[in-house]
């Protein structure tokens, strides 16, 4: 009996050994994630007030991002353009692009995305429904936690080349009580995808952070990720698992959220999962505080921030 164990033991190994890298020296020992960082650059995005598009504040806080990964990225695009949202009126729009190491030809997107919703049309008040929000979780969290993605690279970059890609546009869509038919949410996903920064742009995937920052957050599987890059949902949710954070990341499917990486996934050349906080029992599908005002810094729990940081530095790490 114990030689039989050992036999199949032996042989269960022998079945899990990974098929060799291409260039097994360049595996580097990524440097931990600063979940003080990343909460200081949630924090940074919410003091301009709310980003929403065609405010200073909107203005202001692109300056500050494009700044910020100036000093981190090797290049950096900013993207502008306009879009017309469901109400008829136009908008400057940026997205902004940081690439580290653009020579590479094997690349990984990471994505979140800046603006925030100019009304909280969920807010339990309705005289506070048509007020912005800071988008602390909803926007800034995901945006964070890449900066500080951003700024642990700069000091010790993976195998492969990393886009961080900040959407803008993408929480402008109709009021709750509003029904306007048309693609009105990621309206800056939408035209990367169209235009991408460089010509030609191809990614192996991409990752997108959407509410990354509630205090024990629970990411189900999203279903557009599921049904479009079941491979990636695996690869990062048993990361998560492996480094202990299966509470984090359930092994369950979730919504199905017409997020930014969906018309990535219908507009462009490579597919994108969404990270986002599932919460079946708030009735939106999303944590409580979803567009109203509580979804401010107040709400953030830098230890979420933390556990998202760093299971995508040990994806990028694996790869
Ligand atoms: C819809 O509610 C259609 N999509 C959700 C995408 C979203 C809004 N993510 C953040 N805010
Ligand atoms: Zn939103």
């Amino acid at each position: 009996m114990i030689m039989m164990g050992a036999a199949l033991l032996f042989s269960a190994c022998d079945r899990s050994k990974k098929t060799p890298k291409e260039n097994p020296q360049a595996t580097v020992a990524l440097p931990a994630f600063d979940n003080d960082s990343a909460f200081a650059f949630v924090k940074a995005q919410t003091d301009f007030g709310p980003r929403v598009l065609g405010t200073v504040a909107h203005e202001n806080c692109r300056e500050w991002l494009l700044d910020k990964l100036r000093e981190y990225c090797d290049t950096v695009y900013n993207q502008s353009f306009t879009v017309k949202t469901y109400d008829d009126k136009i908008w400057p729009c940026a997205n902004l692009i940081g690439s580290f190491a653009p020579e590479k030809a094997e690349r990984i997107v990471l994505a979140a995305h800046w603006d925030s919703r100019p009304f909280a049309d969920h807010d339990p008040n309705p005289a506070n429904r048509e007020t912005p929000i800071d988008g602390a979780n909803d926007g800034a969290s995901g945006v964070g936690v890449l900066l500080e993605i951003a700024r642990q690279l700069h000091e010790n970059q993976p195998n492969v080349g990393i886009d961080i890609v900040f959407f803008d546009a993408e929480d402008y869509g109709p009021r709750e009580n509003e029904s306007v038919p048309g693609d009105w949410w990621g309206l800056g996903a939408q035209y990367w995808a169209k235009n991408p920064h460089v010509q030609g742009y191809a990614a192996n995937y991409g990752i997108l952070l959407d509410m990354v920052g509630s205090p024990n957050a629970q990411f189900m599987q999203e279903q557009f990720s599921l049904r479009d890059a079941q491979d990636v949902v695996r690869k990062v949710w048993s990361t998560a698992y492996e480094l202990g954070h299966g509470q984090y990341f359930q092994n369950k499917p979730g919504g199905v959220i017409t997020d930014d990486h969906y018309y990535v996934n219908k507009y462009g050349t490579f597919k994108m999962i969404d990270i986002i906080h599932y919460d079946a029992a708030s009735g939106t599908g999303f944590d409580p505080v979803w567009h109203t005002l509580n979804d401010n810094i107040q709400h953030i729990d830098k230890n979420t921030l933390g556990v998202v940081g760093t299971t995508l530095l040990q994806v990028l790490k694996n790869e």
